[in-house]
């Protein structure tokens, strides 16, 4: 006989913008074979509770696998699942992903999370869902934490090379429902193709995940994988997922000359330091191959800041504007975030990093940028965390209180209500960025006409010119009517 096993993908951004669940894809690809599987996606269906209540009832699941990153998608998990606990109290529900990989403790707190995978999720996956259904001790599921009179935490699994892993399972779930339509194209899907990055980052989540290793697929993969989403779903916009895509030159380059041709428009994660590293064979492949806009952090304005960060490698302010320079020559829209108002001084650090964005914009207009605000991770050994603490920082402890609205901001990073952080400091960097989107449109802003350009930057030169950002409603009131789906933003 075989079993049914639900997977839940908690909203994570608003109607239309749904992108592939790629977290449970990648777990479920190690049981594909041996169970049946439930895809539920809160981002496409309106209740999911009694969804998963029915499903669970009709199929006799044993087993909700839930993932869990901190923000909204933690903010109906945590009601949701809740609710179908009290429904069903038999059902095991599992956590994975960002958030309780990092903080397991106030997962398994709550009285209807039953145990936790930290970490990369495929090998222990498999083995917990074997023991579930077959028998077996949770004390031999690695990466497992769960409750046994406290919270036990199993050592972290070895790191699987992703070549290791099936395919995801695409023909579990309907995939069509996640085509979308971008400035990349009609047709856009998303995949990852590594795990992990080999940084560490002070402010950085992926850290805590994946310990600094990076494994990636081999470029021949990726390159069968992306062939088959355009044959099948006839593709020709594409979203690389990964932390970090680039590191590995000939793994680039290599998978740019196997693609290239097959129109596709693609986009993907990278560092400054890395990209600024490639020779310029490399960068025509990528841009033959259709790479079309590339995310970097570019963190802060500030190279005594970017020290602190931990920005590691030899990222610095003055090698980010060479990069959006030699991006510029190649076409390939660079798109910055950055990391603003870091303890101690957050005034400051945003008034420096205001004046480098003015410096990058005159050099590559086109650049996106993508503003957030400093936010903690817990990661040992961090000084922007230590700092933190220091100055009266701590984390909610119960799942209740990270769902309140107040700490969905926080984890938004754009609200983050943090005790360095004042109200006037947020507003300078909202204001800011107002003007200079009005004042430079996006390439990007796939639905933004001609007149609606002209206009804004005329409404806003004076504002630039003049380094005048406060209180710019009459630009605020007309962005609202531009949406662009940007890959790393969700549209709440
Ligand atoms: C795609 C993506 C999104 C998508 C949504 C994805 C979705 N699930 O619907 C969109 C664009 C909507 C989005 C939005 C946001 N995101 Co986001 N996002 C990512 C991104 C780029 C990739 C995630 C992904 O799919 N990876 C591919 C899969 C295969 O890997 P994975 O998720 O790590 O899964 C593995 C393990 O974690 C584990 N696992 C995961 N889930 C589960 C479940 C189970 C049951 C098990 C056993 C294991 C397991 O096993 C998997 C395979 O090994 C990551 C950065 C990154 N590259 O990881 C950021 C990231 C997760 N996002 C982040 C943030 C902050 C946000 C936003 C808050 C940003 C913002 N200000 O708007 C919003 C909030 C949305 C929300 N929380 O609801 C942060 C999280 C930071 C943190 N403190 O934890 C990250 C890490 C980016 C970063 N470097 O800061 N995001
Ligand atoms: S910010 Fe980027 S480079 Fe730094 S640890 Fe995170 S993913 Fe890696």
């Amino acid at each position: 006989m075989r079993h049914t096993v639900l997977l839940y993908n908690p909203r994570s951004t608003s109607p239309g913008k749904q992108r592939l669940p790629l977290s449970l894809l990648a777990v479920s690809s190690v049981i594909a074979e041996d169970y049946d599987l439930e895809f539920i996606d809160g981002n496409l269906i309106a209740d999911p509770v009694s969804h998963i209540i029915e499903r669970a009832r009709t199929t006799g699941a044993k087993l909700l696998a839930v993932t869990v990153m901190p923000g909204p998608q933690l903010r109906q998990a945590v009601p949701v699942c809740r609710a179908v606990k009290t429904a069903l109290p038999d059902l095991t529900i599992l956590w994975g992903g960002y958030f309780p990989t990092q903080h397991w403790e106030v997962a398994l707190r709550s009285d209807f999370v039953d145990y936790v995978i930290q970490g990369q999720g495929e090998p222990p996956f498999r083995k917990f869902v074997d023991m579930l259904h077959y028998g077996g001790s949770p004390a031999d599921v690695p990466s497992l934490a769960y409750k046994n009179g406290g919270i036990r935490v199993n050592p972290r699994a070895p790191y699987v090379p992703m070549d290791n892993l099936p395919w995801y399972p695409y023909d579990k779930l309907d995939v069509t429902a996640y085509v979308g339509h971008s400035y990349l194209g009609s047709r856009v899907l998303s995949h990852n193709t590594s795990f992990g990055c080999p940084f560490a980052c002070n402010f950085c989540a992926v850290v805590a995940l994946s310990s600094r290793r990076w494994l990636p697929e081999s470029a021949e993969r990726v390159a069968s994988i992306v062939s088959y989403l355009h044959d099948r779903w006839q593709i020709n916009g594409l979203e690389f997922h990964d932390m970090d895509f680039f590191v590995s030159e000939k793994r680039t380059a290599e998978f740019a000359e196997r693609i290239t041709g097959k129109g596709i428009s693609w986009w993907g994660l990278g560092r400054v330091d890395t990209l600024m590293s490639y020779s310029d064979n490399t960068w025509e492949k990528m841009k033959r191959s259709g790479a079309r806009m590339i995310f970097m952090g570019a963190e802060s304005g500030d190279d005594e800041t970017l020290k602190r960060m931990n920005k590691g490698g030899k990222s610095g302010t003055a090698m980010t504007l060479a990069l959006v320079e030699r991006m510029k020559y190649y076409g390939i829209v660079p798109e910055l975030s950055f990391v603003l108002g870091n303890p101690p001084d957050p005034a400051a650090d945003i008034e420096a990093t205001i004046t480098f964005i003015r410096q990058i914009k005159r050099v590559n207009p086109a650049t996106e940028l993508v503003l957030y605000i400093y936010t903690p991770v817990p990661q040992e050994g961090s000084i922007l965390m230590d700092e933190a603490v220091r100055l009266g920082f701590r984390f909610p402890e119960t799942l209740e209180a990270w769902a309140s609205p107040e700490w969905a901001k926080f984890s938004m990073r754009r609200d983050p209500g943090t005790p360095w952080f004042r109200d006037n400091v947020r507003r300078r960097v909202r204001d800011f960025e107002a003007v200079i989107n009005a004042y430079y449109p996006t390439v990007t802003d796939i639905r933004l006409q001609k007149h609606w350009r002209r206009l804004l930057q005329t409404l806003s030169g004076w504002r630039y010119r003049f380094e005048f950002y406060d209180w710019p409603y009459e630009l605020k009131a007309l962005q609202r009517l531009i949406h662009y789906r940007r890959p790393e933003t969700t549209g709440f």
